[in-house]
């Protein structure tokens, strides 16, 4: 997709003064770790990261999904302040660098500098990163699209089909155990019930508050929710029953205090479920996107081909490939 960068391009000056705090933060880094002198790929990688744009900004979250380039391709970097944990608020405030910024009466507020150990940031890098992949982060308007079944065989299967071979390499790579091997927590290797449970990109792994696995399934044919028949209910029981006993015995959670759902439309079509702590906002678990694990079994059980007939609906954002093919069958009224 080869967008240019410039700094012209920066949407506005809130953007230009995070950049800019960007570019120092890097410059420090580069300064401490010896300019990019390092072997490890991925500092080096980091190092070359051009920015063009904020895509999202949150405060709250403590985050920020930057688009760049790297040696000339679309890269995508989001950097993740890693929450407080209850076991380092000792070592934080006997261990830190204290500067007073403020002291009135009772109240008094300090600037504290953690030790480095204390202080990292969670740093997920997507390069080279596709259209989709840079849409996907930027804030746009969503629509809900209704799906029926007719629609899915005209409009959804075809631009699934399209684009899942080189959607899913990462899942492949799992599968095949040539990506995150070390991260498996649990696999049942059976070609037909079996799956590979795994920490999500998007979790740390330093809190169980929010925990986040995926399970993803050998069987490499069922793209997502709508392939779904009576047919598969051993594998999705299967996966259930496995995954909850996994968690329980890695992380001490029992299955009353998890969430397992599918999402419907995925980003990736190649049958997985999502497991999260019930407690844990998660994204993507707002019921117009998330459908629970145990329902899809029941309704499975129910109607054999319940996914197959049953209209289905989900949100689309502006720039989806997918609600345009929406939009030009005229199944969609929305602002051009
Ligand atoms: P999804 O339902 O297809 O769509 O979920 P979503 O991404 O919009 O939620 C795919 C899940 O796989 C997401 O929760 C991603 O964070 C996760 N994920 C994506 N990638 C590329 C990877 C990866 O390379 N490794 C791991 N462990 N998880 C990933």
């Amino acid at each position: 997709m080869a967008q240019h960068c410039s700094k012209r391009k920066y949407n506005g000056v809130e953007n230009e003064e995070i950049l800019e705090n960007i570019k120092r933060a890097k410059t420090d880094i580069a300064e401490d770790h010896g300019k990019c002198e390092k072997e490890d790929e991925t500092n080096s990688v980091l190092c070359g990261f051009q920015i063009c744009k904020v895509l999202r900004h949150s405060e709250r979250e403590k985050s920020i999904y930057v688009h760049g380039q790297i040696k000339g391709q679309d890269a995508l970097v989001i950097l993740e302040k890693n929450p407080i944990q209850t076991n380092s608020v000792e070592e934080l405030l006997s261990g830190s660098k204290v500067k007073l910024k403020m002291k009135n009466d009772i109240y008094s507020t300090y600037q504290l500098q953690a030790p480095p150990h204390l202080s990292d940031i969670k740093t997920t890098v997507m390069w080279p990163a596709s259209k989709k992949n840079v849409n996907k982060f930027q804030h746009q308007d969503s629509f809900l699209v209704e799906e029926t079944k007719e629609d899915y065989f005209n409009i959804t299967l075809p631009y699934i089909l399209k684009k899942r071979v080189s959607n899913v390499q990462w899942v492949c790579n799992i599968l095949d155990k040539k990506a995150e091997v070390d991260r498996i927590i649990y696999e049942d290797p059976d070609p037909k019930l079996g799956f590979v449970l795994l920490p999500d990109m998007k979790w740390n792994q330093k809190n169980v508050d929010d925990l986040y696995l995926i399970a993803i399934v050998h069987q490499r044919n069922i793209k997502s929710l709508r392939d779904l028949t009576s047919a598969h209910i051993p594998l999705l029981m299967n996966i259930f029953r496995k995954g909850q006993e996994a968690i329980l015995m890695r992380y001490n959670l029992p299955a009353n205090k998890l969430r397992a759902f599918i999402h419907y439309q995925p980003s990736y079509y190649h049958l997985h479920v999502h497991f999260t702590k019930l407690d844990y906002d998660a994204p993507g678990c707002g019921v117009e996107r998330a459908h629970l694990l145990a329902n899809v079994i029941q309704n499975l059980c129910a109607d054999p081909q319940y996914y197959k007939n049953w209209t289905m609906y989900f949100p689309l954002r502006k720039t989806d490939q997918l609600l345009n093919k929406f939009r030009a069958a005229g199944r969609l009224q929305t602002p051009a």
